[in-house]
């Protein structure tokens, strides 16, 4: 087999290991719906992945925060969603 198609194969394989990486329900212990449309998980294990508004899976750096619709604070940690409500000063109520 060439180089190239192993390359291939190693990117198909990786593809459908992303596929079901939001349909595996029985493992998502929270799910967080952002403000821009993409989506949190935060998995059994205490490790978390997110999802674009497409459906994609996407990456984020650490120490982001994100705002759910119902307007959570979650800030992407590690492996760990930390809920910054509680960190953060109020300066964010009353709006
Ligand atoms: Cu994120």
């Amino acid at each position: 087999m060439s180089m190239f198609k192993k390359v291939l194969l190693a990117a198909s394989t990786s593809m459908l290991a992303f596929s079901t990486f939001a349909a595996d329900a029985t493992q998502v212990e929270q799910k967080f719906e952002i403000k821009d449309g993409s989506t949190v998980y935060i998995f059994k294990d205490g490790k978390m992945g997110m999802e674009d508004k497409l459906g994609r899976p996407a990456s984020m750096k650490e120490g982001v925060i994100m705002e759910t619709k119902d307007g959570q604070k979650i800030m992407m940690k590690g492996n760990e969603v930390w809920r910054v409500d509680r960190l953060l000063p109020n300066r964010y109520q009353g709006q």
